[in-house]
């Protein structure tokens, strides 16, 4: 375990604000990234990279993802702080915090002793005892990556797996679950270990539910024998903004999914939950979430990079249209799936 503080030297060069410790995200291109970084006053906390290697190392996590970028120049996910971080590091987990904020990445490799319902079980007991050792201890936001996703092993999915060992993990150790349980994204890569970003706060965060669909952690058995454990949606707030993290977010209603076959009509049913889930962070947080938002940043995993013409249509003929979009092609967490949309939307 190593604990690194940037020196006071280079925290004086910088503007500290005490009242926005809050993250800043944004999209930023991979070849852009050494001078956005070096020309911006803020600490990075986090890159995350999609199907890229980048060729500067970053004083921060660098989650570097196996989801091929489908269009447009390579970019990278950059979370930046404007108050001085503090990094954590051991071999298998990278942090930094900035005082109210964590952000986090986990990586574990599977093996012959470890099944992804066991290599769940551990990421996420290892996840939950670092909140709380590091004084984060509520969750606010969770990404899963695993390859293969929807492979069977010994005769369950690697996705229900994946489900059960993180339902085992959390309900021994998270106060509150399933309330407490927050948005998440679980979608599958290429190649690479189990992977799991994670944000924390300080502070408790509000979880939302869709009225359209069905709360995954009470869904019934007949897709796996534990359910997902994840809420819609996680609102935030500080004194200066409100930021709605959604979750992964598919054509599913109920608990069915709509559409099998039909990458459109998905869409179309995926931006319908999406509204639903705005309409109950509005009615949670008090603001209008469509055009009056400062900033907002989607992300769009496409499994058959064949349908990105017609599910992009979809999307500049919503409400989404004129945002900021990453398509990604990634295998989703049930086989009819074709189309998976997160976001994080900032108001204020
Ligand atoms: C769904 O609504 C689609 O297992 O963490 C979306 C977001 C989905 C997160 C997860 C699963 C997860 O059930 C799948």
């Amino acid at each position: 375990m190593k604990l690194t503080t940037i020196p006071p030297s280079t925290m004086a060069a910088r503007r500290v604000s005490e009242t926005t410790a809050r993250p800043d995200v944004s999209y930023v291109e991979c070849a852009q990234l050494p001078l956005t970084l070096a020309e911006s006053t803020a600490y990075p906390m986090a890159i995350v990279t999609f199907g890229q290697t980048l060729s500067s190392t970053f004083p921060c996590p660098v989650i570097a993802l196996d989801l091929p970028q489908i269009d447009g120049p390579p970019m990278a996910e950059v979370w930046t702080s404007d108050r001085l971080i503090t990094l954590h590091t051991d071999p298998a987990c990278s942090i930094a915090m900035n005082g109210n904020v964590l952000i986090g990445s986990m990586s574990l490799e599977e093996g012959a002793d470890r099944s992804m319902d066991a290599a769940a079980y551990e990421a996420y007991k290892a996840i939950l005892h670092q909140l709380h050792t590091l004084g984060y201890p509520y969750l606010w936001r969770i990404w899963n990556y695993f390859p293969r996703i929807n492979d069977d092993q010994n005769g369950l999915e690697r996705y229900r797996r994946f489900c059960l060992g993180r339902h085992h993990a959390l309900t021994k150790t998270l106060a509150d679950f399933p309330s407490s349980l927050p948005a998440a994204t679980a979608v599958g890569t290429k190649s690479g270990p189990l992977q799991i970003m994670f944000l924390a706060g300080t502070q408790p965060a509000t979880h939302l539910s869709n009225p359209r669909q069905l709360n995954a952690y009470d869904y019934p058995q007949d897709y796996g024998p534990r359910s997902p454990s994840f809420a819609r949606a996680t609102l935030t707030r500080s004194e200066e903004e409100c930021r709605l993290y959604l979750s992964g977010t598919a054509s599913v209603v109920g608990h069915a999914s709509r559409h099998a076959g039909l990458p459109r009509a998905q869409t179309e049913e995926t931006i319908r939950n999406i509204q639903a889930v705005f309409e109950q962070a509005q009615h949670a947080a008090g603001f209008n979430l469509i055009g009056t938002q400062r900033q907002a940043l989607y992300k769009v995993y496409v499994r058959d990079s064949a349908s990105h013409a017609e599910i992009q249509d979809a999307i500049m003929h919503s409400p989404l249209s004129g945002e900021q979009v990453l398509f990604l092609q990634s295998d989703l967490c049930r086989k009819e799936l074709l189309v998976e949309i997160e976001g994080l939307i900032i108001s204020g």
